[in-house]
């Protein structure tokens, strides 16, 4: 009797920690979901939006690949692989000269710091959320928000080659393997973030190290998201419900972000590189032809807005413009997609120049400063008629330092130095926002005051007091002069700053930058570090003095590109100058390092 009631006891304290186990994993991860109904007859129940026929669509038996998905709007003509010779590009990296031994040692030691805080997430991330697309860094608890298809671990196996780690690559590739597209965590999947994350990352797993299952696994990701271009005018769905597209005909949206449909071309052209399959790079080629046809039509000539309509394909209509959020590896692409092809395509370089032309003339603008640096932030604009001069918003974002990069880039392939002085202003702009903060970490989302005329621009405080946000007086205790207000005080792990610290490094040889990217991710590190591995902060307006009376900022996030990108451009910025040369690798906006096509006598290189 007693040991049947100590035995009923047992089972209600089993089933109420197996409960609460339960409750904290579905309340982290969504229940998976199967995508297909292997072997049905699809219905056609969705709408008729071009007038034709339903089409019924038949998934045959066995084991369930996209690949065999049938397809409702077939191509009938594909534009065929660049295939043309590559042509030889003007030199991006710059002459680096022998290097002192003293500033080698030093810049080993800072590389090596480095290594070693990848280490430590990607150890967590092992113990805490193998196979998950996030580790909570506080909690130790695992997030699936891109589809619970490893977002982290596919993100990092770049990483793990170029850093030495060979055998956790090796573990990684093998697992990474078992990620199943028949299911998802999600009902939505972002297709840009995939293409981005797991596509780009599968990609950089082979271009690096020439591993076939690498490429596997990237077909088979592109066999997936080629799935989302099957609509009637074939310009992809951008937030895309895999599940419902197998029981009903889709349309593309009316309302898209430019960035997510227009930059997925790096991804689907490299893809059809390294297959022969033309199918991705014309699914893409598509939508470049579209920008480019209606480049001079929108409302700030040259730029489009941040919301276009890919189901009419009316890409002007919008009033907002901006190389930040929403719109940013739109533009960061088209130098990119120049590199990557060998320079054999000139739509490229024509959308760079007048894309540049436009964001130069009514985006970009000089802020007013204490010590009248002369800097440039990237802001945003309004158009409402293409004949009258847009309105600056004078904003700056985390998410836009990735454009002094873009610009220094753009300038050395197409031999304009004027844009790699602008992307060294712009990335000054960005250090300026990180030093000017308590923390020495730039916040998401603020605004300046633009200086009344680029080359007058002496601080004037009472100017600036005026200009002071006080509608909002959140961060007004805490806003250092030259902001007029602190609108997102997060930093979220993000990597811009260091990305375009990267680039101008390796473009002008400038070693100062070297010591500003120490700088950065030592103040980083301080506040981000957790016992397990780093996260996000709620707002960096705080001091270090308040941090130490015990305020928490720390958040439990850790997005995958804190590893993939943040980690990667400090760790290479500290590392040797030809590992990943600009001058034979192109990097995705996920920080992912493809190959370019060179002419022969430049190397082995061409694909
Ligand atoms: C990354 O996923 C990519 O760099 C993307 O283009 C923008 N946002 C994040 C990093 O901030």
């Amino acid at each position: 009797m007693f040991s049947m009631r100590r035995y009923t006891i047992y089972l209600a304290l089993a089933a109420c920690v197996l409960f609460t186990l339960n409750y904290f994993r579905t309340e982290i991860k969504v229940a998976s979901t199967a995508i297909p109904r292997i072997g049905s007859i699809i219905p056609t129940s969705g709408p008729k939006d071009d007038g034709k026929s339903s089409v019924e669509v038949v998934v045959p038996n066995g084991p369930f690949r996209w690949k065999d998905v049938p397809t409702r709007y077939p191509v009938t003509s594909f534009a065929a692989i660049p295939t043309a010779p590559p042509q030889k590009l003007p030199k991006v990296q710059f002459d680096f000269p022998i290097e002192e031994t003293q500033a080698a040692a030093t810049r080993k030691v800072r590389q090596a710091a480095v290594r070693a805080v990848f280490d430590k997430c990607w150890n967590a991330y092992r113990k805490h959320a193998w196979m998950n697309d996030e580790l909570g860094p506080l909690s130790g608890g695992q997030k699936n928000g891109f589809g619970g298809w490893g977002a982290n671990l596919v993100d990092n196996l770049d990483n793990l080659w170029i850093m030495g780690f060979k055998d956790q690559f090796e573990d990684a590739v093998k697992v990474a393997m078992e990620i199943d597209l028949s299911t998802a965590t999600v009902d939505t999947i972002n297709v840009f973030e995939t293409t981005i994350r797991h596509l780009g990352g599968f990609l950089a797993c082979y271009d690096l190290s020439e591993d076939k299952r690498c490429l596997t696994k990237a077909v088979e990701f592109g066999e997936m998201l080629y799935k989302a271009f099957d609509t009637p005018n074939r310009m992809p769905i951008t937030r895309w419900k895999p599940q419902l597209s197998m029981q009903a005909q889709q349309v593309a949206d009316e309302t898209v972000l430019v960035a997510e449909i227009g930059s997925l071309t790096m991804e689907f052209t490299r893809l059809s590189l390294l297959t022969g399959d033309p199918k991705y790079y014309d699914a893409v080629d598509r939508i470049t032809k579209e920008f480019a046809k209606q480049q001079t039509k929108t409302k700030l000539k040259g730029m489009w807005p941040v919301v276009v309509d890919a189901r009419k394909q009316d890409f002007t209509q919008d009033s907002l413009f901006t190389l930040g959020a929403m719109s940013d590896s739109l533009y960061e692409y088209f130098p990119k997609m120049h590199a990557l092809l060998g320079g054999i395509d000139p739509i490229y370089e024509r959308m760079y120049n007048l894309s540049m032309a436009g964001a130069a003339s009514h985006n970009l603008f000089r802020p007013m400063t204490p010590k009248n640096d002369n800097i440039l932030v990237a802001g945003k604009s309004r158009s409402h008629h293409i004949d009258d001069p847009p309105d600056l918003e004078p904003e700056g974002q985390h998410l836009v330092c990735f454009a002094g990069g873009m610009f220094a880039l753009g300038g050395k392939l197409f031999s304009n130095p004027a844009h790699v002085f602008i992307g060294r202003q712009l990335t000054d702009g960005c250090i300026w926002a990180y030093r000017a903060m308590p923390l020495g970490i730039m916040p998401e989302v603020f605004t300046m005051l633009p200086c009344p005329k680029p080359d007058a621009c002496d601080w004037d405080e009472k100017l600036w007091a005026d200009a002071v946000d006080r509608i909002d007086p959140r961060h007004e205790q805490r806003l250092p002069q030259g902001f007029t207000s602190i609108t997102d005080s997060r930093y979220i792990l993000r990597p811009e700053a260091i990305e375009s610290i990267f680039v101008l490094y390796r473009i002008t040889g400038d070693r100062g930058l070297l010591d500003t990217a120490w700088e950065m991710f030592q103040s980083i590190t301080n506040v981000t570090t957790t016992p397990l591995a780093n996260a996000a902060l709620t707002d960096v307006t705080w001091s270090r003095e308040e941090l130490n009376k015990g305020r928490g900022i720390q958040m439990d996030s850790m997005e995958s590109f804190w590893m993939a990108e943040t980690l990667k451009y400090f760790w290479l910025i500290f590392g040797e100058v030809d590992v990943l040369s600009l001058d034979e690798w192109v990097f995705n906006t996920e920080a992912h390092p493809l190959k370019r096509r060179l002419p022969a006598e430049q190397g082995k290189l061409i694909v």
